[in-house]
């Protein structure tokens, strides 16, 4: 059993459609712990380096300037096989290819407007999770 800890972002759609309490329903119910959490208008600067993988890539200008929209409610979620288990929560990317029952099948409205991210590997959730908390603010259990 590997406990884990992911970033979690209920993005700018979600957050204007007053979908938090839903979506954190979500993870509590499949045995996912909100351990930080902090709502945060990002800036400019904050997206670009927050997506800065996707640099370069044709819809980077316009992920930014969708990730800026609005607040959006950060979170570290923890538990077993939480990386995983998140994304499997979220679904695919396009809320088309969706599979029924996840949060993007049910609450995201585009490719784009896609209501969560989800750390996708834990490399990538330890630089996330530093980028947006400090260890002293991340109450693991
Ligand atoms: P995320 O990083 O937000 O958890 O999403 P993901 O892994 O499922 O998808 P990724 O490929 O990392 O893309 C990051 C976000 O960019 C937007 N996107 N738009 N217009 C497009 O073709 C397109 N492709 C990606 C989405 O908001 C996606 O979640
Ligand atoms: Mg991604």
């Amino acid at each position: 059993m590997t406990i884990e800890r992911t970033l979690s972002i209920v993005k700018p759609d979600a957050v204007a459609r007053n979908l938090v309490g839903k979506i954190y329903d979500r993870f509590e119910t499949n045995g996912l712990r909100v351990v930080a959490a902090r709502m945060k208008h990002l800036s400019r600067a904050e997206a670009e380096g927050f997506y800065a993988v996707h640099r370069g890539k044709p819809f980077f200008d316009s992920l930014v300037e969708f990730m800026t929209s609005g607040p959006v409610m950060i979170q570290v979620l923890e538990g077993e096989n939480a990386i995983l288990k998140n994304r499997e929560l979220m679904g695919a990317t396009d809320p088309q290819k969706a599979a029924a029952g996840t949060l993007r099948a049910d609450f995201a409205s585009s490719i784009e407007a896609n209501a969560v991210h989800g750390s996708d590997s834990p490399e990538n959730a330890a630089i996330e999770i530093a980028w947006f908390f400090p260890q002293s603010e991340v109450y693991s259990r």
